[in-house]
C-alpha cells in the first residue's frame, strides 16, 4: 500500500508516523515551516521538502490512500497574515487535488479539519458534527475549504473521504517555540523557564483536549477503514477549563507556580467547544482521559522533547 502523508514532520505527522503499520511504501511531503521546525531541520527522507500543492500528477498515480495533514497552522496569525492562509491552505490543497485528479489515481483521502471550522458553537454541550459551520476566523474558514476541498474531489474522483475535525490536540513534539500552537504547549514553555503562565478571560472558558497518539490512531483508522467515509469529530466529549489546565500542568511538571490571570479576552478566541465523538467511537475509537495524556506529555518534557524532530527518536524508545 502506497500512502501519500503531507505534513508528515509536522507534530501529529510524527505520531502518525510512528503508527504506521510496516510495509507502507510511505511518500511524505513536508515544507518544513520554520516556525514548528527552526532553520535547518531537514531529513533526506523527506522526498518533497515542499508544499502540498507542489506535487506533481507523476508521483501522485500509484498512491491507495492520501492523508493530508499539511498546513498553515495558528488562528491569531490567520488574522494578521491572511493571505499565508488562504495559499497555504485552500489553494495549496485545491492544487494537491488537482494534480491528484491529473494524475488518474483514485485513492482514499483522509484530510485534517478543525473544530475551528464551527467557530464559536455558543454551547456548553458537546457539539456533533451536524452543529452549524460558521468560522470565527481565518484560519477556520482555510480549515473548512481543505475540508470541502476534499469533500467535492471525493466526489468528482469517486474517492471515499474522511475529513477528521480535530479539537485541541496536545501531546509530546508540540512546538515550544511556536506562539502560534496549543494552549498546553504555551504553557509548558513558561513553567519550564520558571515564569507564570498567561491565562485570558477568567480562565473558567473550556476546551476539549485530545491526546496526539489518539489523534494519530483516529487518522490510522480513516485511512485503513473504507467505512469511514464523512465528517467526524476528533474529540473526548470532555469540558476542561483554562485554569484547570494551568494548575495541572503545574503540579505534574512539579513546578508550583500559580497562573496569571488576565482577565482579558484574546482577539477572536471563544468561550466553550467541545466535541461529541459517538461517531467516531463507532468505528471503535477511544481516546485517552486527560491524566493519561498528560502523564504521557509530561514524561515528553522530561525527555527534553520539545519539538516534531525530537520524536522520531524518543518514539523509538517509547511505545506510542
Ligand atoms: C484554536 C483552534 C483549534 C486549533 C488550536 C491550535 C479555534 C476555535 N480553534 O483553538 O482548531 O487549531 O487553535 O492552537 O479557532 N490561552 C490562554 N493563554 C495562552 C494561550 C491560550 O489562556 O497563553 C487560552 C485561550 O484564550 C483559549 C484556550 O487557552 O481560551 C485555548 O487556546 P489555544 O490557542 O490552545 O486553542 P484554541 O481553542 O484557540
Amino acid at each position: 500500500m502506497k500512502i501519500l502523508l503531507t505534513g508528515s514532520r509536522g507534530f501529529i505527522g510524527s505520531h502518525l508516523r510512528a503508527r504506521l503499520p510496516h510495509g507502507i511504501d510511505l511518500l511524505e511531503c513536508d515544507d518544513y515551516e520554520p516556525r514548528v521546525h527552526g532553520h535547518g531541520a531537514r531529513s533526506p527522507e523527506v522526498f518533497w521538502q515542499t508544499r502540498s500543492g507542489d506535487i506533481p500528477p507523476e508521483a501522485l498515480e500509484e498512491i491507495d490512500v492520501v492523508i493530508h495533514l499539511g498546513a498553515q497552522v495558528g488562528v491569531a496569525d490567520s488574522m494578521l497574515a491572511p493571505a499565508r492562509y488562504v495559499y497555504g491552505n485552500t489553494a495549496d490543497t485545491f492544487r494537491l487535488f488537482e494534480n491528484l485528479k491529473r494524475s488518474g489515481a483514485r485513492p482514499r483521502i483522509v484530510v485534517a479539519s478543525s473544530m475551528s471550522v464551527y467557530g464559536d458553537p455558543r454551547t456548553k454541550d458537546p457539539i456533533t458534527e451536524d452543529h452549524p459551520v460558521r468560522p470565527s476566523s481565518i484560519y477556520g474558514l482555510t480549515k473548512f475549504d481543505q475540508e470541502a476541498l476534499a469533500l467535492l474531489y471525493g466526489d468528482i474522483l469517486e474517492a471515499p473521504v474522511a475529513a477528521l475535525r480535530f479539537f485541541n490536540v496536545y501531546g509530546e513534539g508540540q512546538a515550544l517555540s511556536n506562539p502560534y500552537t496549543g494552549v498546553l504547549a504555551i504553557f509548558a514553555s513558561a513553567l519550564l523557564r520558571g515564569e507564570a503562565p498567561t491565562v485570558f478571560e477568567d480562565g473558567e472558558q473550556t476546551r476539549d483536549f485530545v491526546y496526539v497518539g489518539d489523534v494519530a490512531n483516529a487518522i490510522l483508522l480513516a485511512a485503513l477503514d473504507s467505512e469511514m467515509t464523512g465528517v467526524f469529530n476528533v474529540s473526548t466529549g470532555v469540558a476542561t477549563s483554562i485554569k484547570d489546565i494551568a494548575t495541572s500542568l503545574a503540579t505534574a511538571l512539579e513546578t508550583p507556580i500559580l497562573p496569571d490571570i488576565t482577565h482579558e479576552k484574546r482577539p477572536g478566541d471563544i468561550r466553550h467547544c467541545v466535541g461529541n465523538s459517538e461517531r467516531l467511537r463507532s468505528f471503535g475509537w477511544e481516546p485517552r482521559t486527560f491524566e493519561e495524556g498528560l502523564a504521557r506529555y509530561v514524561r515528553g518534557l522530561r525527555s527534553n522533547v520539545a519539538a516534531p524532530s525530537d520524536l522520531e527518536a524518543y518514539l523509538a524508545q517509547v511505545d506510542p
